[in-house]
């Protein structure tokens, strides 16, 4: 749960403020989306649809597009003077779901040179101390989560409406690999409960989500899981690759490979389950791993990146073989604690 003296000061910044900025992270996922619309929900109930602006710094997924309020988010990738314009001369930005500014990309120097008041809410480990104000529960299933907290603890309940319950649902399913990871928990379950009870469709959302396969993705991955599957046993681990020329085969788009990385913990005794892809000149590794197994110092250590304990990324500026065969020697380092992975 947040601290409450820290949500009654955010309370009182939006309250005061004219010209608010809602903003998340790049590559906005179900959680980002979900935390951001669900959010401006709550605040256009409170009166401030005239001063609150969503910014993405790209677009959003085809797959999210039909979420409440979806329509107004700008895409800061396609209006990028206006978007650091907005920033730059807010009273109050709210950074969702993303602990650095370096998420933003290229609205990272508008929003640290922005004088405007800065609240970062967000679940990811070690938030930057760049906001004036961290409301930080890495406890948390998901950014959406906290949103219903903040709301919550604020009497805002009753402004709770399908609208913002589809956008809340959205973000916790997603962020907890559909209610299954440790993260999720009895108060997960019962906010959830609260969501459902506002009417929204609980398997249309899962299919606007998860249903959304293209026939190529749906060959790429039988592909993948056929031919690329790697399985070294005695470390529990599994990994999958995926090259620039099969991108091109399979006239891969972006958000094809998404949670191409979940399908190697199925498989029994596996605890860590890597996905490399091919992006840009640079590799992007995509971790998940079940249990005790730590993935975010893990991905920190070898590869500059991090997360969530049982999901983590990096971005490698090296070649596909050299990327892999470096995970490779770090793994055999790790042979004890995956073996003893509970
Ligand atoms: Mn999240």
């Amino acid at each position: 749960m947040l601290q409450k003296d820290t949500i009654i000061e955010a309370e009182k910044l939006i309250k005061q403020s004219n010209n608010i900025v809602l903003l998340t992270h790049f590559n906005p996922d179900g959680d980002a989306i979900g935390s951001i619309t669900g959010l401006y929900g709550f605040l256009i109930q409170l009166k401030k649809e005239e001063a609150v602006k969503m910014i993405l710094p790209n677009a959003q997924p085809d797959f999210l597009k039909w979420i409440p309020h979806s329509k107004k988010l700008m895409n800061a990738e396609q209006h990028l003077k206006k978007a650091n314009e907005l920033i730059l001369n807010a009273d109050l930005i709210i950074s969702l779901d993303f602990n650095t500014p370096a998420r933003i990309n290229d609205l990272e120097a508008s929003l640290r040179n922005s004088k405007a008041i800065k609240i970062t809410l967000d679940h990811h480990l070690q938030p930057d101390d760049y906001a004036n104000l961290i409301l930080s529960d890495v406890s948390a299933s998901s950014t959406c989560q906290m949103v219903f907290d903040f709301a919550e603890q604020l009497g805002w309940k009753n402004y709770l409406n399908k609208d913002i319950a589809e956008s809340l649902y959205t973000g916790i399913m997603t962020d907890t690999g559909s209610f299954r990871f440790d993260s999720c928990t009895g108060t997960t379950h019962r906010i959830v409960g609260e969501l459902i009870d506002t009417g929204v469709d609980k398997s249309k959302i899962h299919g606007n989500i998860y249903d959304t396969n293209s026939e190529n993705r749906l060959r790429l991955l039988g592909k993948l899981l056929h031919e690329k599957l790697e399985v070294l046993s005695d470390y529990r681990t599994v990994f999958l690759s995926l090259n620039a020329a099969e991108q091109a085969q399979f006239e891969v788009k972006k958000g094809d490979t998404e949670g191409f990385v979940n399908y190697g913990l199925s498989i029994e005794n596996i605890v860590l389950s890597v996905f490399f892809v091919e992006r840009e000149g640079e590799v992007k590794i995509s971790f998940r791993s079940k249990g005790s197994f730590d993935v975010n110092s893990f991905a920190r250590k070898y590869f500059k990146g991090g997360g969530h304990k049982n999901a983590s990324g990096a971005n490698v500026k090296k070649g596909m073989d050299e990327v892999i065969s470096e995970f490779v020697s770090a793994i055999k380092l790790y042979k004890d604690e995956l073996e003893s992975t509970v």
